[in-house]
């Protein structure tokens, strides 16, 4: 049933992370990661306004476990702004893992917003690095484009769809996260607290079947 009608005004479609390293396959593998993009294209014509994040990090990125001597992916670091997860080296900027999946509806795009790029910040939000200070400036490019509400579907759902879902709420917008077109990594139960947090701050979850 279709319970969520697109506003093509007011709406946008925010495509998070679909790229290679995301994927089976890849540097840092989300389980089912690649069965996002057939829900990801069904979605796509139903929008006028569409966006996509691409994670863009430099060599030696302060989030790799392989920037640390005695760190393995998947543990935590300490880092100026709180507590980090150290990850395998993932979506290097203009590698083959960094680019976005063929499959991936990105071509509908109008702007695509990279983040992670500073070397000592990770950024797993489309709207404020995780400092949650530094800001990418989408929330500007949203505003300033009528933008009221942003409906979400990508990789991870329990990282940067999650810190993206809770960002564009702090920034006022209305939020409906997409869930059959995210996957999650869920680390230590991160897929179901993600779940539980994103209720809590008020962004919709539903199907894309719900969606027309
Ligand atoms: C992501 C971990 C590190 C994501 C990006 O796209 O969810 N997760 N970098
Ligand atoms: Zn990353």
């Amino acid at each position: 049933m279709t319970d969520i009608i697109v506003d093509r005004r007011r709406d946008l479609l925010l495509l998070v992370d679909p790229q290679y390293d995301f994927c089976p396959g890849g540097e840092l593998a989300v389980p089912g990661g690649d069965e996002i993009f057939e829900p990801m294209r069904r979605l796509v014509p139903h929008f006028t306004n569409v966006a996509v994040t691409q994670d863009w990090h430099p060599p030696g990125h302060s989030s790799f476990a392989s920037s640390y001597p005695d760190k393995q992916p998947f543990e935590t670091v300490e880092l100026g702004y709180g507590t980090q997860v150290l990850w395998p080296d993932h979506c290097v900027q203009g590698t083959g893992g960094a680019a976005f999946h063929s499959a991936a509806p990105v071509d509908a795009a109008q702007v695509v917003v990279r983040k992670g790029y500073h070397r000592e910040i990770d950024s797993y939000s489309a709207f404020f690095e995780n400092d949650h200070r530094t800001a990418t400036g989408l929330a500007g490019y949203l505003r300033e484009r009528g933008i009221e509400r942003v409906f979400l579907a990508g990789l991870a759902y329990d990282f940067c769809v999650l810190w993206s879902a809770q960002d564009a709420r702090k920034c006022g917008f209305e939020v409906v996260v997409v869930a059959d077109a995210c996957r999650a990594i869920d680390l230590n139960g991160s897929a179901a607290a993600a779940t539980e947090s994103l209720r809590a701050v008020g962004a919709l979850l539903t199907d894309s079947q719900n969606i027309g």
